[in-house]
């Protein structure tokens, strides 16, 4: 009976854990649930951001609402054609999306055409190169994240295939600071909630070096010039205020929470097993 209520315990806290962790900080989260899919998202900040800060951004090229992209929030998605179309969020190198200490980046992804694909999300800023992040999809399903930190550029890589063509896949880029003394800073891939791939990138942080910093989704914009752009769904986009392992990535509904319930849940019914 000790026992039983020894686990007990560590169930209710492994709960606690799981609630405060759900409770991580959201940037932005751009759900494309605001559209009927088959519409063609346009206008000024229609595309919403459900976050507190009201990133709302503003589709370009025409990019089309699309059902049947379940990742994150709900079905709907929005298809990029690989011609122009992307989503412009107006930041600047001060505003929320000058991601600095712990952040992580999550997208759902469907790329329908092999060697067609592009950007995912990328903040620019106006001169040449000198990116502070992005993360790039190749026509190899190779995923690349890369941080610019002023003196050094740090760029982490899957192997090809991590992103398989015509199968939603949820997407995750990863800068956990090291809080000791910032010189063990880990940048990290997941893959449908899974790490593929880490670095240890030693001091390397973003850094924003002029004052017209903007963030793109499904395109690039480096020194303003827009190009290679994406080239199949997108469903979500977050981004949150700190290092998320796996367990606490989006995924309907409520994944860390669920996880963690679970396995306290799992501990109680290994007990009653033994007991019987
Ligand atoms: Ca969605
Ligand atoms: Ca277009
Ligand atoms: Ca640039
Ligand atoms: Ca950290």
């Amino acid at each position: 009976m000790k026992k039983f209520f020894a686990l007990y315990v560590i169930a209710i806290i492994a709960v606690v854990i799981g609630t405060t962790t759900a409770r991580a900080g959201t940037i932005a989260h751009w759900t494309f649930e605001e559209g009927t899919p088959g519409a063609t998202a346009s206008g000024v900040g229609t595309i919403i951001d459900s976050s507190a800060n009201n990133l709302h951004g503003t589709a370009l090229g025409g990019p089309v609402y699309q059902d049947g992209l379940k990742s994150g929030t709900g079905n709907t998605g929005l298809n990029f054609d690989g011609n122009n179309d992307t989503v412009h969020v107006s930041s600047g190198s001060t505003g929320p999306l000058a991601l600095a200490g712990d952040f992580t980046i999550e997208l759902g992804v469907r790329a329908d055409i092999p060697n067609a694909l592009g950007f995912g999300v990328f903040y620019g800023d106006t001169q040449p190169s000198k990116d502070p992040y992005f993360i790039f999809m190749d026509g190899n399903g190779k995923l690349t994240f890369q941080i610019y930190g002023g003196a050094t550029t740090a760029s982490l890589q899957t192997a090809n295939g991590a992103l398989q063509i015509g199968k939603t896949t949820q997407i995750a880029a990863v800068f956990d600071y090291d809080d000791i003394d910032g010189s063990n800073n880990i940048m990290s891939i997941y893959v449908d909630r899974m790490l593929v791939v880490d670095l240890d990138i030693g001091t390397t942080v973003p850094f924003y070096g002029d004052t017209t910093s903007d963030f793109w989704i499904g395109s690039v914009h480096d020194n303003g010039n827009p190009g290679r752009y994406f080239r199949g769904g997108l469903t979500d986009v977050k981004i949150s205020d700190s290092a998320l392992t796996g367990s606490e990535m989006m995924l309907v509904p409520e994944p860390g929470m669920m996880a963690i319930f679970g396995v306290g849940l799992l501990a109680l019914g290994l007990t009653r097993r033994k007991r019987s």
